[in-house]
């Protein structure tokens, strides 16, 4: 008797009819063949999917060019198909499951005609932790197969815990022909299943990533009383030794990895790494908030990381161990045929090719590396890898951090007044738009707790998932603000960053345990001058004071924004939210 994994295998290959099909183990040498059969074998758009780079400057690392109509998340084309399309909410494109069904089955048949069908169990989550999801995702793309072992707890661990259940979450993946028009990513949450064609890029092709561990996810959370979030969890040790896990919520490319990796520029502290992308977070039986990282690596922006924002990553990509590291959409220094982006070195290397092999010369308004090229990396390169990394039971988490990209008017953090009030502020962040996702940058969108494009249902009903969440806390822990983006009207950066962010960690946990001071303002607290730690730093009294300025009118202009936004979720905005919208507009006239 097949299995249901087995059968569903073969009815998946019925429909699409590839010329072989391969189950994956997830083994070191297994992966060594995939990357070979990449080097010599399996092409796309016409090139070998991957190439070998310096292997003494960067040990196992490979680099993968994707076609160029394919180098983002594409919103447009991603659906989340709900019997109801209310239960999807205006955050989502939404089609009836009936009829995304038959178009993904006329576009997926004879998809995978003469290429090789990759099976590949999974888990997301420890497997042994109550909230680990055990998956399988076919995919016709060797990028995507090495890939998804690298972020994946992928292979035989999966495929033993799977056995003859038939309750493993589906993922049915093909690049299709690239083509944007016969593009979709779309999700069924009430089958547990992903359906993606069209596009080999990460977000849209590894689907244990956004479509599982957070659109789909979010939905089980719902039912099942845990929140499945777009954050980083750390660690942050300070000089006594005392290590204070915090979480943190951040769009795409707005410093996310930069944050989970920090190499702290004030002495005796330092940040421990547990995940840089994705947090499961549920209350325990003691009422403590806990998270675990679902995942197992970093597919992180290339370009601006460098030695001065982020020297950790460097030597994670550089570690080399039985995981390849893989480069996508990055350009090449041909000198040494190694990876390059801007930032990387001050200057160019003398010799260099695009992101889509052509040979580049230098000019202002030209890139080298795309703007979202990427690297694909184990966590267990990571040389701040914390020890609970791999714990089923997760971290106690003291805080939880949200933020977005904002030029002007967001201190470069605040405190909400308590765990309402933070919901109520997370869901009116706004940010500007990244390279991250298909489309212009730069645009202003409200995308509260940087769960816009990943959230698998209503956001109205995700608003109130939180307040009940937060009610099930004995001691919810206090939600913060961050903007490390906000600038002068120079136009410069306020706040230098990287490193130097550890101070307002520290003030977060000195806040978190009741020790550090604070101003309030109608919008939250914002640290007292003497709370937060500037020793030793270059920094004058006046762009501090313009880091934690709060400008009413501004912020009135903020609000009708946001209420804007809360009228397209109507009725299932909860009422909790309604009346802190109402109370931030008088406590704003007040002051
Ligand atoms: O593009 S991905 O979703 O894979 C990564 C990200 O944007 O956070
Ligand atoms: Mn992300």
């Amino acid at each position: 008797m097949p299995t249901p994994l087995e059968k569903w295998v073969e009815e998946t290959a019925e429909l699409t009819g590839p010329k072989k099909i391969y189950f994956c183990d997830g083994s070191d040498a297994e992966a060594r063949v995939l990357i070979e059969k990449g080097i010599s074998e399996e092409k796309i758009n016409g090139k070998p999917v991957f190439s070998r780079l310096n292997q003494t400057l960067w040990p196992n690392s490979y680099y993968h060019q994707s076609h160029p109509n394919d180098v983002a998340r594409t919103e447009n084309l991603t659906f989340v198909c709900h019997s109801h399309k209310d239960t999807a909410g205006p955050n989502n494109n939404w089609m009836d499951p009936a009829e995304a069904k038959m178009k993904m089955t006329i576009l997926s048949r004879g998809v995978m005609r003469g290429r090789t069908m990759y099976v590949m169990p999974f888990v997301m989550g420890h497997p042994d932790s109550p909230f680990a999801k055990f998956c399988v995702q076919v995919t016709d793309s060797a990028y995507v197969a090495v890939s998804m072992r690298i972020m994946t707890r992928m292979g035989k661990v999966a495929a033993e815990r799977i056995g003859s259940r038939a309750d493993f979450i589906k993922g049915i993946h093909s690049i299709g022909e690239l083509d944007p028009n016969k593009r979709f990513i779309m999700h069924f949450p009430e089958e547990n299943l992903i359906w993606s064609i069209g596009s080999g890029y990460g977000g849209n092709a590894l689907l244990g990533k956004k479509c599982i561990s957070l659109r789909l996810a979010s939905w089980i959370g719902r039912n099942e009383g845990w929140l499945a979030e777009h954050m980083i969890i750390i660690g942050i040790e300070d000089p006594g030794g005392k290590v204070s896990y915090v979480t943190a919520a951040l769009p795409s490319a707005c410093g996310k990895t930069n944050l989970a990796m920090l190499r702290s520029a004030l002495p005796g502290y330092k940040v421990w790494t547990l995940g840089d992308d994705i947090a499961w977070l549920w209350v325990d039986k003691a009422g403590q908030l806990r998270a675990i990282n679902p995942e197992t690596g970093f597919f992180g922006v290339a370009p601006g990381t460098s030695p001065k924002t982020n020297p950790s990553m460097l030597d994670t990509l550089k570690a080399g161990s039985f995981f390849p590291t893989l480069f996508t959409n990055t350009a090449i220094n041909l000198d040494n045929n190694e990876p390059w982006w801007e930032d990387l070195t001050k200057d160019y290397p003398a010799h260099l090719i695009d992101w889509q092999g052509n040979k580049f010369t230098p000019s202002p308004d030209k890139k080298a590396a795309h703007a979202n090229s990427r690297f694909t990396v184990s966590i267990k390169q990571c040389p701040t890898l914390a020890k609970e990394y791999d714990s089923p039971q997760g971290v106690p988490i003291s805080a939880i951090i949200l933020g977005g990209r904002r030029t002007t008017l967001v201190p470069l953090v605040y405190e909400s007044f308590n765990f309402a009030h933070g919901v109520f502020c997370g869901s009116m962040i706004g940010s500007e738009t990244t390279a991250a996702q298909a489309g212009a940058v730069g645009l202003l969108r409200r995308d509260p707790m940087a769960m816009l494009p990943f959230c698998g249902y209503n956001m109205g009903d995700y608003f109130s998932h939180w307040l009940d969440f937060g009610k099930k806390m004995v001691n919810p822990p206090r939600i913060f603000f961050i903007n490390w983006f906000r600038r002068g009207e120079n136009g410069k950066f306020l706040w230098p960053g990287f490193g130097e962010n550890i101070r307002v960690l520290k003030w977060v946990i000195e806040r978190a345990q009741g020790k550090a001071g604070a101003v309030e303002t109608p919008i939250g607290f914002v640290p007292d001058a003497k709370s937060f730690d500037t020793s030793g730093m270059d920094l004058s009294l006046e762009n501090l004071d313009k880091l934690f300025a709060v400008d009413h009118k501004g912020w009135d202009a903020e609000l009708k924004d946001a209420k804007i936004f809360f009228e397209k979720f109507g009725s299932h905005v909860p009422q909790e939210l309604r009346n802190e919208l109402v109370t931030l507009e008088k406590r704003l006239k007040v002051t």
